[in-house]
């Protein structure tokens, strides 16, 4: 069988979660350090190590057929490649920031000003929807600078806690992007590589179902069954088991983490008992 190639980050942001979740995944390769691409053991899977601004190219031309990349780089680069999947991870912000102390009222501010940046496509594209004419400035590192030495009035960058603007007195004023790791993929994939991903997105998504959910199991007088399984909406419905003491049953359900502090709330409120909450590792709808 042909393997699937696929790109992740050589070092830097990206790495360490794009090797945690093909490892969640089940499969098994050697990530050793100056390591340029490794063959997993137990799943069709060739490994490529590489900086993720190459990421893009290299899987529009199939030296990889998938990559995992920031949403930032791939739409930087813009080159021809299909997004498989938002991977929730690598989260920050593409923003316009200028010295905290100028005062700032709208984006028709930037008419006319120099903003420095090494996004200049993704800003490029953002100030002509806005009908701004703005100097763009290409640098590709420490833009966060550029306005302290007089180089820009703003600047253009990725921004996640918010910590280097502040340490460099700048601002951010408008949100440009909102970016995570993607999973690419090459467009003229065969069927064979499409199974694979398909396979790979299955696990990718179970995982992710599983992390959003918690296995919850509790003990109600059965008085109360009805109105507590009304409470708990589960995969399919509550499992329900009868305990050795008489008028009492232990329920079983799955519930999502978004609701779970209500829902507990709700189920105490309604005669619940000894509420057991456990992880799941994976669910398979
Ligand atoms: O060597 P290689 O080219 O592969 O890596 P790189 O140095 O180009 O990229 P790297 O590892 O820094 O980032 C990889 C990806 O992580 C980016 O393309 C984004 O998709 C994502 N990411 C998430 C970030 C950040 N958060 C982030 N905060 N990338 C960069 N930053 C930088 C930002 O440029 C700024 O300098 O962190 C600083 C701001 O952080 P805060 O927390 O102070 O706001
Ligand atoms: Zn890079």
């Amino acid at each position: 069988m042909k393997k699937l190639k696929i790109a992740i980050q050589k070092s830097g942001r990206l790495n360490e979660d794009s090797i945690r979740i093909l490892k969640e995944c089940g499969i098994e390769f050697n990530n050793g350090v100056n390591k340029l691409k490794a063959d997993a053991q137990n799943f069709p899977l060739e490994v490529f190590f590489l900086r993720d601004d190459d990421i893009p190219q290299y899987v529009e031309d199939a030296v990889a057929d998938i990559g995992i990349v920031g949403e930032n780089v791939v739409l930087e680069k813009n080159k021809n490649v299909k997004t498989v999947e938002r991977l929730g991870f690598g989260k920050c912000r593409l923003s316009i920031a200028v010295p905290k102390n100028k005062k700032y009222n709208s984006i028709k501010d930037f008419d006319g000003k120099k903003i420095a940046t090494s996004y200049p496509v993704i800003l490029s594209k953002f100030l002509k929807k806005e009908k701004i004419t703005a100097e763009i400035h290409e640098i590709s590192g420490s833009v966060e600078i550029a306005p302290g030495i007089g180089l820009a009035d703003a600047i253009c960058d990725l921004v996640s806690s918010g910590s280097t603007l502040f340490m460099n007195g700048l601002k951010e004023t408008e949100v440009i992007l909102k970016s995570e790791a993607l999973l690419i993929a090459n467009k003229n994939l065969s069927e064979e590589q499409n199974k694979l991903v398909e396979k790979l997105l299955f696990r990718i998504n179970a995982l992710r179902k599983a992390k959003n959910n918690k296995y919850i199991l509790l003990n109600a007088p059965n008085e109360k069954l009805e109105t507590i399984c009304k409470i708990l909406p589960g995969m399919k419905s509550p499992t329900i088991v009868p305990l050795a003491e008489k008028g009492w049953s232990s329920v079983h359900s799955v519930v999502n983490e978004n609701d779970f502090w209500d829902i507990i709330e709700n189920l105490k409120a309604n005669g619940a008992q000894g509420i057991l909450v456990v992880p799941i590792e994976k669910m398979i709808a």
